[in-house]
């Protein structure tokens, strides 16, 4: 390996490693380990899963790749021995930003399980040559700029491969570009990211604004850029039906080549369908088999619905996409009469037009599709998919009991532990053995040290050696001092009312105004927030203002800061992910019981030791199964409360204002004179408006508990020992949530490539 290695190095630079900077490492780098992997084998097998998705948030790729090649080790020695370091090598690579969060992520740990367990499986996604915006803060404000990612050498192989698109009589060509995708010591798959032959990066004016008519210009510049007007959904057609149209074209062409008679195209291929953005799959598949391969409707239909797969990711009715059909029309004009005709299939069965395609407003219901043409439904964790057969997806749920199945997500353990925290994971290889890294269950093996104090203690150092770690990296990149002594209470995921950052600020002025007060904490309080918000959602906006404002405040008050530190990162993003997570103490997921499907960050950070503040709702509620109580901090109205409360419309916020001096006290700081005298009143008016007269996600329903229960937990930190054994607890019952489990569950169930 190390003479490969110094040959590339010496005919890219005609220099040695210790000669190169860490850029000139990294693409000599790329270039060795893309040769390793085109020397491994193509996974293959009689059916083949296309796992097909608007996001893929995969992160670095460096580390990730050399651990699955089980080389990571040999060239962090060797490089060590010439005075470098992989880690700094590794930081050179440009990170994609192909994802907003969980969703996308998901969808990388997918892939990678997929190699892992030697299925067949490739996703199918959008080059975005931007990908989500990078943000930046100014006065205490989000901005948005490119991500600019792709550069001459990268993972990204261009095959060669053209497909036409055609939007109505408008034509364009894609290209497919494909990244390999190593198993952990095992074969390759591919991620195909499509592209827009004809895109213009120069279209891109100021920040991340640019004509969004343009589609011949502008279809794979950016994931999603904004969806509050017109032009904004109409894009995210165009998109949709560019990545569709070429993974179907493409899908099939892989078919035929094979000599597989596309009649048993289900016997072949699975398409798992990653929420309702690849939806329109289902009818241009339809479209290209009745068009171009002599089927007639119903075969069409019959065999492309044996062959799709839906995945349902949220319940929040504005993320439920419903395109009106005059969009449709105006976009994919060919693609209507099957939707259509798919619609009266379905009007023709059912009386109930809830469930129905198209509604009386003429909107198309995409997961509607879904659902009656596709073969399978899942939720992502136990409570969500119950929800979805219970309340929202109850109609279905009575036509297709049988379609209805849970898959708890799951992470990659390659990235949210042996790349992220090799301390860790050597500690634990050399007091458990290796075998966990395979089987991630082996990890229980842990549970028999739990009163073994020294264990106990050494996995506690870990942590504080990643405290360090953070606490050098968040001083060199935001410019803030953190005590490693104190307590790191991390919320890191998308900007969302409904995950309710907004309560974990309110708990900070809580302890804010105590210690105003003299009431001083025996251990000061680290809160770290990462969030990006939607560019074109306002609330969520102003929470980011409220929580920079907070931090300016805070961090600058002598009297305050040595107990209690604000940082709220810029640009979370995977990598930093990486660095937070080994680091965190306290895990918040607070979000109001029923909204949040999943969370996968939850599963990261338990792996990773740390303890869960959290709702019960999503995965927290199998965490805290796994854990036990003594092992969680739970708080909050359960979900079938929330679900009344919605239904009764009978949540007054203001009710909870006046009954509580604590909330009052907490709510009424934002609009108080001190943070006016930093903050934007416009921003911070609306958000205590908001707060007071609609709060739609509850927050001060739970603020009360909410404070108890944390205030709770930072007591119980105080008493190490018994804190240590919870962390341990942590770690060893986290093996339920590797991917690998989730993916041999799709496979089973689901996919079924054995038979
Ligand atoms: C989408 C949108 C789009 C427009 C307006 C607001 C909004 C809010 C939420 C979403 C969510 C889209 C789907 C999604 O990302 N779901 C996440 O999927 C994760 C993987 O299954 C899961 O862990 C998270 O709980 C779930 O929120």
């Amino acid at each position: 390996m190390e003479q490969k290695l110094k040959a590339i190095i010496n005919e890219l630079y005609k220099k040695s490693i210790s000669q190169c900077s860490d850029r000139e490492l990294y693409l000599a780098l790329l270039e060795f380990t893309k040769k390793e992997m085109q020397g491994k084998k193509r996974i293959t097998g009689k059916k083949k899963v296309y796992y097909i998705s608007a996001e893929f948030l995969i992160g670095k790729l460096m580390a990730n790749n050399l651990i699955n090649l089980k080389l990571y080790d040999k060239v962090d020695q060797v490089l060590k021995k010439n005075g470098k370091s992989l880690a700094d090598v590794c930081e050179a690579e440009p990170e994609p930003s192909l994802g907003n969060g969980g969703l996308g992520r998901l969808a990388a740990c997918f892939l990678d399980s997929m190699a892992t367990l030697g299925i067949p499986g490739d996703g199918i996604g959008l080059n975005y040559h931007f990908g989500l915006f990078k943000q930046e803060f100014k006065d205490h404000k989000q901005t948005a700029q490119k991500n600019d990612w792709i550069e001459s050498r990268s993972w990204l192989n261009d095959t060669g491969v053209e497909f036409t698109v055609a939007f109505g009589k408008t034509k364009v060509k894609s290209r497919l570009y494909d990244i390999d995708v190593i198993g952990y010591d095992n074969g390759v798959n591919k991620l195909h990211l499509f592209d827009l032959e004809s895109v213009d990066e120069s279209i891109v004016k100021k920040g991340i604004d640019f004509n969004k008519k343009k589609i011949k210009q502008n279809l794979t510049l950016f994931l999603y850029p904004d969806d509050s007007d017109e032009a904004g959904n109409l894009l995210r057609i165009y998109q949709q039906y560019f990545m569709v149209s070429s993974g179907a074209q493409m899908i099939l062409k892989d078919v035929k080549e094979k000599g597989i008679d596309l009649h048993e195209l289900d016997k072949h291929v699975a398409i798992q369908i990653n929420d309702t953005h690849p939806t329109m799959v289902i009818p241009e598949l339809i479209r290209l088999l009745t068009e171009n391969e002599g089927f007639t409707f119903k075969e069409a239909v019959d065999v492309v619905s044996r062959t799709c797969a839906y995945t349902n990711h949220t319940i929040l009715a504005e993320a439920l996409e419903k395109w009106p059909l005059s969009y449709l029309e105006k976009v994919v004009p060919q693609l209507v009469p099957i939707i259509k005709e798919l619609d009266r299939l379905i009007v023709r069965k059912y009386r109930d037009e809830r469930v129905w395609i198209i509604d009386n407003d003429d909107r198309v219901h995409m997961a509607h599709i879904d659902i009656h043409f596709g073969y399978s439904i899942n939720g992502v964790a136990a409570l969500h998919t119950e929800i979805l057969k219970a309340s929202e997806l109850k109609h279905f749920y009575d036509i297709y009991p049988k379609k209805f199945n849970n898959k708890t997500n799951g992470i990659t353990f390659r990235r949210w532990l042996f790349s992220c925290n090799h301390e860790l994971t050597d500690y634990l290889s050399g007091l458990i053995g290796e075998g966990f890294m395979k089987d991630a269950d082996e990890l229980k093996k842990l549970l028999k040290y739990k009163n073994n104090k020294k264990v106990c203690d050494e996995i506690a150092a870990i942590k504080h050696l990643k405290k360090e770690e953070l606490a050098a990296y968040i001083k060199e990149r935001e410019g803030i001092t953190i005590d490693t002594d104190s307590i790191f209470d991390i919320q890191i995921k998308r900007m969302h009312e409904y995950k309710r950052q907004q309560m974990n600020a309110l708990y900070i002025i809580h302890k804010y105004l105590e210690i105003k007060k003299g009431k001083k904490p025996v251990r000061p309080m680290t809160f770290i927030f990462g969030a990006k918000a939607a560019p074109a959602y306002i609330i969520a906006q102003d929470i980011i203002h409220l929580i920079l404002v907070l931090s300016e405040i805070i961090n600058n008050d002598p009297e305050v800061s040595p107990y209690l530190k604000v940082i709220m990162v810029e640009n979370y993003n995977v990598s930093y992910a990486e660095r937070l997570i080994p680091a965190c103490d306290i895990s918040e997921q607070i979000s109001l019981a029923s909204k949040e499907a999943s969370g996968t960050g939850n599963m990261k950070f338990m792996l990773n030791g740390a303890v869960t503040l959290g709702t019960m709702d999503g995965a927290n509620v199998e965490i805290c199964d796994l854990v036990g109580k003594d092992n969680i901090y739970v708080f909050g109205k359960d979900s079938d409360t929330v679900i009344k409360h919605y239904e009764k419309a009978d949540y007054v916020s203001k009710d909870y204002y006046k009954k509580s001096k604590v909330i009052k006290e907490a709510v009424d700081f934002i609009v108080s004179k001190e943070v006016l005298k930093i903050g934007d009143k416009v921003n911070l008016k609306r958000l205590y408006n908001e707060l007071l007269n609609k709060d739609w996600f509850m927050t001060l329903l739970d603020l009360e508990e909410y404070i108890k229960v944390k205030d709770r937990a930072f007591a119980d930190y105080e008493d190490q020992a018994a804190w240590r054994k919870k962390m341990l607890v942590n770690i060893a019952k986290a093996g339920f949530f590797s991917s690998d489990r989730t993916i041999a569950e799709y496979d089973k169930d689901i996919w079924k490539t054995n038979n």
